[in-house]
């Protein structure tokens, strides 16, 4: 496709300079107007929106977005005359309400700006929530939950809160949803070229990694067992998102797992992010977030990772968990 426009580029050139030349123009203008017309050409064709050193789709053909697959210009038009709806979750429990500040505010900056965005942000101490000044049409609801002693248990919990919430609210409130992990900022654009029906965000560590080093759930008695051998990729539970019912699915299938697990007396090594993983083998995405969606500190670079849109930012587990 690149090469045909390219090539296209450079006839268009020549053709604009055979027709120019019978005209009386000195060579510095004639070469000016070809100049011209080929940027014209360039500007307007759409071609350039691919890339060539990452995939950018799955075995099973999900788009893959990176910088570079999508113009935004375009797809935020087309979603303008939506009136869509984005459910933002997010959970900031103990010392986690200190992350909140920056998500918010990061969030406001770069996060589907000029869209409806409803946060839904759980804590069990709203007084600690910050009054950050939320653009038009972005809304924030703030749900009080219990206390928990175990940061796994707050993490693996997500699954059963966002199944209820789904439920019992969300029907008529939104179209999309995204459930984002709170020690994280956003740093680029985050828009509508981030929805689908299920979407999935590849794990930072593991984007250019091997199959075998991916670290599913590698024992048979747990619900979230991966096979050595199977797999696609290797998915963050920071975060995913996709249509109500799709979610809800996601999340109350997780939910399951998670409670046959217990019975077991078993806990899956990445808790809810391994049940996440089990769940999008058996339930593939419709669309897939390149690491430039969930970056695993935003000093570490990569070639390939050409915009950092959202990264998990560094804390130090001992002090911030109430557990280790
Ligand atoms: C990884 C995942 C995370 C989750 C976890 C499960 C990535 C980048 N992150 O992160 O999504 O799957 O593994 O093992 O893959 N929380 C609180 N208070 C707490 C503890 C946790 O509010 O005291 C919430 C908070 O929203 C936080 C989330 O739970 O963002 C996940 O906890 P984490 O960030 O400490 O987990 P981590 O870094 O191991």
């Amino acid at each position: 496709m690149r090469l045909r426009h390219i090539f296209l580029f450079f006839l268009l050139g020549m053709f604009v300079g055979l027709s120019l030349s019978g005209c009386h123009l000195n060579a510095k203008l004639k070469w000016l107007l070809s100049l011209i017309l080929r940027l014209v050409y360039w500007g307007f064709t759409s071609i350039w929106f691919s890339r060539t050193d990452v995939a950018s789709v799955t075995p099973w053909l999900a788009p893959i977005v990176w910088e570079g697959t999508f113009d935004s210009t375009v797809i935020d038009s087309i979603h303008k005359q939506q009136n869509i709806t984005i459910a933002t979750t997010v959970f900031a429990l103990g010392k986690y309400t200190r992350f909140l500040k920056d998500f918010l505010e990061s969030a406001e900056e770069h996060y589907f700006v000029g869209f409806h965005v409803h946060y839904y942000l759980f804590t069990d101490q709203p007084e600690e929530v910050p009054n950050v000044k939320l653009g038009e049409e972005h809304y924030l609801t703030v749900k009080k939950v219990p206390s928990m002693n175990r940061w796994q248990d707050i993490s693996m919990n997500r699954m059963k809160i966002l199944e209820k919430l789904i439920e019992n609210e969300l029907a008529s409130e939104a179209d999309y949803i995204f459930c984002l992990d709170v020690d994280t900022k956003f740093y680029g654009r985050w828009g509508v070229e981030s929805l689908g029906r299920l979407v999935g965000v590849i794990h930072p560590w593991f984007f250019d990694a091997p199959r075998f080093i991916f670290t599913y759930e590698r024992r048979p008695e747990s619900q979230a067992y991966i096979p050595a051998g199977e797999g696609d990729y290797y998915y963050t539970g920071a975060a995913f998102g996709g249509s109500l019912k799709d979610v809800h699915h996601l999340t109350k299938t997780c939910r399951e797992q998670i409670n046959i697990d217990i019975a077991n007396s078993i806990e899956a090594i990445w808790h809810e992010e391994s049940h996440l993983n089990k769940y999008f083998l058996h339930n593939k995405p419709s669309k897939l977030l390149s690491p430039e969606y969930l970056w695993r500190d935003i000093s570490m670079s990569s070639g390939r990772v050409k915009i950092i849109r959202f990264s998990h930012v560094s804390k130090n587990n001992a002090e911030v968990r109430p557990n280790l």
